[in-house]
């Protein structure tokens, strides 16, 4: 048997290829069919560069059908898919790219200069450009080259074990890890998914999350791929188009930042959501407020589920049964999952402790760290997530907090400690710390506390300035506070807590 992800996909792809696959804001139509040829001619071109077994395929490129077509040519082809944020700039791309080494990077037209300098001298070898298509215009090297391909390719035999994917998640001592995912990893996860969030014919997804992290590309598009289902495939999340093509779908999945806006919509109301089955929120905490506002606009209960880029899935609000507001839901079938004391024995009900897990979405291990790895796993091969909970008496976990220091704003996780360590380089600056404040839209926003150095001269506007031109756009602090001193318990750590309460309002 072949254990390649796309094998899986192919073999449950509808009978008839020439269904639609995927429809565009702007009327584009792929069928299965179209993605089929279209991996295989990627796949045939990923071959004929002559990368070595296991070469990493690193890409920053707009979402589009062939953003997802290259991720499926890579499985087909048996290299590895990492994807990388668009809003990612010079440094960060430059940390991924040396880290990773991929052997092939591919970036959108308007990058290609900066991102092939940073490529080749890392070593790489090639440097493609795939532009985000219009009508009539989707090019960019990788597709003028891959138009010279056969369109007809074997896809290559895979181990379970063997990585399909590497994906960064920010570290929390600054450095960035690459999660390394397996060809079972998405596998299983995808099986599970397809039957507890009961995926069936007819079902329609309203894709509007980047394609860039585990949200978008695995939870999302593997569900339809897997169930042979169409994709309304949107470039981004946009109130207007959403609420445009919701009538036309049966899925939805976001960002709670998605839900809030679609509230905060005038127009957004039960008849448009007549012929929605399910809609599932996860990456960042529901608040409770949100889930019943749209239990009573929509008429629809909000599915909430958990996940990581180490582990994908792993507890999820049931599809039949109660969904409860507040909490993340039940383990997925095959998936262990506890909640240690502080004591390290299992806590009990409604008793708070670490979350941990294990099972057969576990990833494989962080890049090119295996000390790293080796930490954040138990002695009885549990992956420590980080994150803080407790069950209740039904069994569903809810998140109370994270043991991890990490900000996640509308859906993206930012790690306080990346961006002290920038702006504690400004020259003015004595140090910094960086908290998150509840925000209506993003959830949490990114802000940051600065002590000057004495006499030193420094304004908010100016900090946001060099901070733009250094870093992602959705790790820029929000809201910049100057004080004299940051407060610090006993042990000389910097009480953070207590500068969440003093600038909260
Ligand atoms: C954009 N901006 C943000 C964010 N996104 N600021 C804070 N947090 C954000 N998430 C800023 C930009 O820097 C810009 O600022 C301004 O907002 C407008 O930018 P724009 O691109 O127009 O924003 P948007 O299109 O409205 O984007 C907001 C968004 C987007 C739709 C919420 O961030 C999004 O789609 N988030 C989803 C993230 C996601 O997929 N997460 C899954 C991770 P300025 O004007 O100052 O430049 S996977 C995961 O977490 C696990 C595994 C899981 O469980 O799923
Ligand atoms: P990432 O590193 O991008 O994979 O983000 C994983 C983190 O997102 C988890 O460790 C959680 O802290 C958080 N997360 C994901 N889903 C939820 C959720 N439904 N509620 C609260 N936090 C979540």
């Amino acid at each position: 048997m072949n254990a390649n992800l796309y094998a899986l996909f192919a073999k449950n792809f509808p009978s008839d290829l020439n269904r639609c696959c995927i429809e565009t804001h702007d009327q584009r139509y792929y069928s299965w069919l179209d993605i089929e040829r279209a991996s295989a001619k990627l796949a045939n071109l990923l071959c004929s560069l002559h990368l070595s077994a296991g070469a990493r395929i690193a890409v920053q490129v707009e979402k589009s059908p062939e953003a997802l077509i290259l991720y499926l040519a890579t499985l087909r082809a048996g290299y590895v898919f990492l994807p990388l944020n668009t809003a990612y700039q010079h440094a960060e791309i430059s940390y991924f790219v040396q880290d990773a080494a991929p052997e092939l990077v591919v970036c959108s037209p308007q990058n290609f200069g900066w991102v092939s300098q940073i490529a080749f001298r890392a070593g790489s070898q090639h440097v493609f450009t795939l532009d985000a298509p219009t009508r009539g215009n989707n090019r960019g090297s990788l597709l003028d080259r891959a138009a010279l391909m056969s369109d007809q390719f074997t896809t290559v035999q895979s181990q379970a074990n063997d990585l399909a994917a590497i994906l960064y998640t920010s570290g929390t001592t600054g450095r960035s890890k690459g999660a390394m995912l397996s060809h079972d990893n998405l596998a299983s996860n995808a099986k599970v998914l397809k039957d507890a969030w009961a995926w069936q014919d007819g079902d329609v997804l309203l894709h509007a999350l980047p394609l860039f992290h585990v949200h978008g590309l695995f939870v999302a598009s593997h569900g339809a791929l897997l169930n042979g289902s169409k994709m309304i495939f949107l470039p981004k999340f946009d109130t207007d188009q959403v609420l445009h093509f919701l009538p036309q779908s049966t899925v939805m999945m976001g960002v709670p930042t998605y839900y809030v806006r679609l509230l905060q919509d005038s127009s957004f109301n039960r008849d448009l959501c007549a012929n929605m089955r399910l809609f599932i929120s996860g990456s960042a905490p529901l608040l409770m407020e949100t889930f019943h506002d749209f239990k009573q606009r929509s008429g629809h209960n909000i599915l909430e589920r958990y996940g990581m880029s180490e582990t994908t899935m792993l507890v999820s609000n049931p599809y039949e049964g109660e969904r409860k507001a507040g909490t993340v839901g039940l383990p997925l079938p095959g998936v262990d999952v506890r909640v240690l004391n502080t004591l390290g024995n299992l806590a009990g009900v409604e008793e708070i402790g670490v979350i941990q897990v294990k099972g057969p979405n576990v990833f494989q291990g962080y890049w090119r760290m295996p000390e790293k790895t080796a930490e954040e796993f138990t002695d009885d091969g549990f992956f420590r997530t980080g994150d803080v909970g407790k069950f209740d008496r039904d069994g569903y976990l809810s998140i109370v907090g994270r043991s991890k220091d990490l900000i996640i704003s509308g859906g993206y996780n930012v790690y306080p400690k990346e961006i002290e360590s920038v702006i504690d380089e400004m020259p003015e600056v004595s140090e910094s710390a960086v908290i998150g404040l509840a925000h209506a839209d993003f959830g949490e926003a990114v802000c940051a506390v600065l002590v000057l150095k004495k006499a030193a001269k420094l304004d908010a506007a100016s900090v946001i300035t060099r901070l733009k031109s250094q870093i992602a756009n959705f790790k820029v602090p929000k809201q910049i506070f100057f004080i004299d001193e940051l407060p610090r318990n006993t042990m000389g750590k910097v009480q953070k807590n207590v500068l969440r309460q003093q600038f909260q309002n």
